[in-house]
Formats: C-alpha cells, sequence, structure tokens
C-alpha cells in the first residue's frame, strides 16, 4: 500500500461544501486513498457516507480505507481499515478482514513501527510530522528527524502525518516516508484540487529522483 498522497476525511473542514465533490477534486489533483475518519458522527450516517466514499473510490480505481470501523469497514466492503494504537489488535482485525485486506495502523515512533511490522501491518501511520489542531489528542510531535529514525528500523511503507503542508511534503519524503497523509491541506483548502495537484506533484518530484 505505497500511497503517494493520501487523503483522510474530516466532516469540520468542508463548510458547506458536499463531501462527494470534495473528495472527487482531491482524487482528481492526485489522491491516491481515501480514508474515512469521523469522530461524533452516528454509525448511520457513517455507514452512508462509507457508502459514498466506496463509490467514489472503485469509480476511480484508489483504496479506501475505513478509520477504527471493522463494522463498516466489512459493511462497505472497503479495500482496508486503519487503526490506532488503543484499537482493536492488528491480528484480530487481520483474522476478521482476511488476507487479502489492507491493515495499516498509527505510530509515533520506532518501537511503534517495528512491534506494526512485525503484527502483519501493510503501511504505518507516522507522526505527528508537525503540530496540528487538527487532532487534540496527539503524541508528542516527532520532526523530520523521527522519520529518518523509522525508516532505519522498518520497511513497511510510512505515511507521514499531522499538519503536513505542501512545503514539508518534499522533505519529508527526503527523510523516508512513502508519501504524506493530510486532512486540513487538502480537505480544508480554499481550492481542493489545487491543492491536492500541488501536494502530489511535491511527492512525485522526489520520489522520482529516486
Ligand atoms: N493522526 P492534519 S495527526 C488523524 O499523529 C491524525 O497520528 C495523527 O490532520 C497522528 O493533516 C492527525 O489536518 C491529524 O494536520 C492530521
Amino acid at each position: 500500500m505505497d500511497s503517494r498522497l493520501y487523503v483522510i476525511t474530516g466532516k469540520s473542514f468542508l463548510k458547506g461544501r458536499r463531501l462527494e465533490d470534495v473528495i472527487r477534486e482531491a482524487i482528481d489533483g492526485g489522491a491516491d486513498c481515501i480514508q474515512l475518519r469521523e469522530k461524533d458522527i452516528s454509525s448511520r450516517e457513517l455507514l452512508e457516507m462509507g457508502r459514498l466514499l466506496r463509490q467514489i473510490t472503485k469509480e476511480k480505481a484508489i483504496p479506501f480505507i475505513v478509520n477504527d470501523r471493522l463494522d463498516i469497514a466489512l459493511a462497505v466492503d472497503a479495500d482496508g481499515i486503519h487503526l490506532g494504537q488503543d484499537d482493536m489488535p492488528i491480528e484480530i482485525a487481520r483474522k476478521l478482514l482476511g488476507p487479502d485486506k489492507i491493515i495499516g495502523i498509527s505510530t509515533h515512533g520506532v518501537e511503534e513501527a517495528v512491534a506494526a511490522e512485525l503484527a502483519g501491518a501493510d503501511y504505518i501511520g507516522l507522526g505527528p510530522i508537525k503540530a496540528t489542531q487538527t487532532k487534540l489528542d496527539t503524541e508528542p510531535v516527532i520532526g523530520i528527524e523521527g522519520i529518518r529514525e523509522v525508516r532505519r528500523h522498518v520497511s513497511l511503507p510510512i505515511v507521514a502525518i499531522g499538519g503536513v503542508k505542501q512545503e514539508d511534503a518534499a522533505e519529508i519524503v527526503q527523510a523516508g516516508a512513502n508519501g504524506v497523509a493530510v486532512i486540513s491541506a487538502v480537505i480544508g483548502a480554499d481550492d481542493v484540487y489545487q491543492a491536492s495537484s500541488a501536494l502530489r506533484a511535491q511527492v512525485d518530484r522526489v520520489r522520482e529522483e529516486g
């Protein structure tokens, strides 16, 4: 699951725009993986959002991941699940989802990253790279050096998350991340297509340098 621009939903950043329009623009700009992540909504509403995003991502032929909620992931036939450190253990999720689904996990340093690899994760989220207002209970900021350190210890794909803006992307990938994961920088942008394509171009530039 080698994503270059992994875009995560955030209802509060929609500012009256329709989720499906914003996500389509993000994908057209270069997002190559979409994650449904909403904390304060009903299961019914989450299911509706999941169905919608499943349809769009299928049309666009990119992976669709559901945060935390294995029931929703199964119900909408998502491509995988993203787990937090306090969510269901990877081994249990793997048993329930089977060998073909993608399992990602949020990590915040070498120890968690190595444990994720041993447990059979398909990729890790790694962060927070910088301070973010989007998630209030984050672990301490790990910075660019944190990416370098984790890259030395794991071979799993890494998507770097937390406060990532366009101007950070190149440095993040140079430090060893495969790609970046964002909420506000894309979902909250005035011009979602432009924000997404600019971020993707930064990642592509470094990835193609080798
Ligand atoms: N997880 P933004 S930081 C969902 O550090 C999430 O694990 C984080 O939002 C972690 O791109 C974060 O707007 C929020 O900063 C990312």
